[in-house]
């Protein structure tokens, strides 16, 4: 029997993991994350006769679409109501959302699209719960508003893994590279500035991976392997992201350095810190709070 694209997938994953890094296995390495990343894009392309959307087909409005992810019951139905005053079920148990709720808000005459969804779960990207949809939905968003109960910053690992796995990168530039394929003559690469994460060698053995032979690497920043590899495959999404910290007012000592810089603290259920929080929306898809957003309202 052929082995499932699971087990291989794990199988070059505990390869990578029992491989130590030096100057004799860093070209193997290269081709290792070459094809993980592979077989992860073949995990991830919709499955045959795949689920309809299932109501999260919903239209983009407004001048810019925010998406609201967060494990269950983390508060984002409640956050929805607050920002818009739009109306999604609020529960105390799991799972109350089940599609896509929009919401719009109104703020210094930009009309932004808040969509709030189902919770996601780890595992997500492969397939549990709504995960597929609901992490959809945030690639085609043009802000990630990251949703964590103050009473677990380990949530946020979990969202990022997440996330990373469908190919988003948060508050991240798209690498500063170039490629230019060619006929013959094969591959050369050339740097701006000096590589200290990756080197001509494992560009040309990535390159293999993906059949490119011929062509003028030109790469601009000091980049690792993963982000070449990124750049290669070439379907990952650039997207600004605010982090808000809710249900601040069940913890009795905060402690704010457990999570994300600039995160924001909020109580939905409260109206804590909801202004705040308007505001860094409208700055971010603006482009006023340094990250990769394009100035678009
Ligand atoms: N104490 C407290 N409870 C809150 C706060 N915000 C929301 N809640 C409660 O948390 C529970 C879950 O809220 P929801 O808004 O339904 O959470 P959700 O993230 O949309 O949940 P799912 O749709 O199931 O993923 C409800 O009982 C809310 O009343 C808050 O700031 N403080
Ligand atoms: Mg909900």
């Amino acid at each position: 029997m052929p082995m499932g694209l699971q087990e291989k997938l794990k199988e070059l994953e505990d390869e990578l993991h029992r491989t130590q890094k030096n100057k004799a296995t860093e070209f193997h390495i290269g081709i290792l994350k070459s094809k993980i990343a592979q077989i992860r894009r073949q995990l991830l392309s919709p499955r045959k006769g795949g689920a309809s959307a299932g109501g999260f087909d919903v239209k983009k409005t407004g001048n810019a679409t925010v998406a609201l992810i967060g494990l269950p019951s983390v508060g984002k139905s409640t956050l929805l109501t607050k920002l818009t005053g739009a109306k999604s079920e609020i529960a105390a148990y799991e799972f109350t959302t089940l599609t896509c709720i929009p919401g719009i808000l109104d703020y210094k005459g930009a009309k932004i699209q808040v969509l709030d969804l189902p919770g996601i779960i780890e595992g997500a990207k492969d397939g549990r719960g709504k995960g597929r949809e609901v992490i959809a939905v945030a690639r085609g968003a043009d802000l990630v508003v990251i949703i964590l109960d103050a009473a677990s910053p380990v949530q946020f690992e979990v969202i990022m893994r997440e996330l990373h796995g469908f190919g988003i990168r948060l508050n991240q530039k798209p690498p500063n590279i170039g490629m230019q394929k060619r006929m013959r003559g094969g591959v050369t690469v050339q740097s701006t500035i000096p590589l200290k994460q990756i080197n001509e060698r494992q560009v040309i053995g990535i390159l293999g991976q993906y059949s490119i032979y011929n062509g003028d690497i030109v790469i601009r920043e000091n980049i690792d392997i993963d982000t070449f590899i990124d750049f290669v495959e070439g379907n990952r999404v650039y997207i600004p992201s605010v982090v808000v910290i809710n249900k601040i007012d069940t913890v009795s000592n905060l402690e704010e350095k457990m999570f994300p810089p600039n995160s924001l603290f909020i109580s939905a259920e409260n109206n804590i810190g909801i202004e705040k929080l308007r505001n860094a929306i409208y700055r971010t898809i603006n482009g006023q709070e340094g990250n990769n957003s394009r100035g678009r309202l």
